[in-house]
């Protein structure tokens, strides 16, 4: 099983231990093609790449992935962009949010659940175990 986790870089990294944490559990199920989402020196390690490698190598990734995890309280044009991609490409897709913050959500990602291959859920993280195990057995 591999698997594409998708956090905020650009968008803010105020989750960005949070999303180690996730990747930590995903690795459970599957191999995170994406561990540098929560790698805290991932905009240092990255700079001399263009906007146009990290692009194409991130969709090459979201291309062989069997399930796309997104964490998406911290709003991010980068995690909504690889959402729609993926739902295009018809992967399973699984968006979590954590609305203890006080932030809102996009009605376009709050709205994206269809019932079956793309789901959505509101959760604290220790809830987070139940959510994973209940997706990835639905696969
Ligand atoms: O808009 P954002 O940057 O917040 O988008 C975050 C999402 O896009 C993540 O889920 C990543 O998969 C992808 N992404 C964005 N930037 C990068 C990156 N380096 N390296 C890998 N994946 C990325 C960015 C470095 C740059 C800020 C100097």
């Amino acid at each position: 099983m591999k698997i594409y986790f998708c956090g905020s870089i650009g968008g803010g990294r105020q989750d960005a231990h949070l999303y180690g944490r996730l990747i930590k559990k995903l690795e459970k199920y599957g191999t995170v093609l994406t561990t540098h989402v929560g790698d805290l020196h991932v905009i240092e390690n990255e700079k001399d790449m263009t906007d146009k490698e990290i692009h194409d190598r991130d969709v090459s990734w979201l291309e062989q992935a069997d399930a796309v995890v997104a964490e998406v309280t911290q709003t991010s044009m980068g995690v909504g962009y690889e959402i729609g991609r993926a739902i295009g490409m018809k992967k399973p897709v699984l968006c979590v949010f954590r609305p203890d913050t006080g932030k809102e959500v996009s009605a376009m990602v709050g709205g994206c659940d269809d019932g079956k291959s793309v789901i959505f859920k509101r959760y604290k993280e220790e809830e987070i175990d139940g959510i994973f195990a209940e997706f990835f057995k639905s696969l």
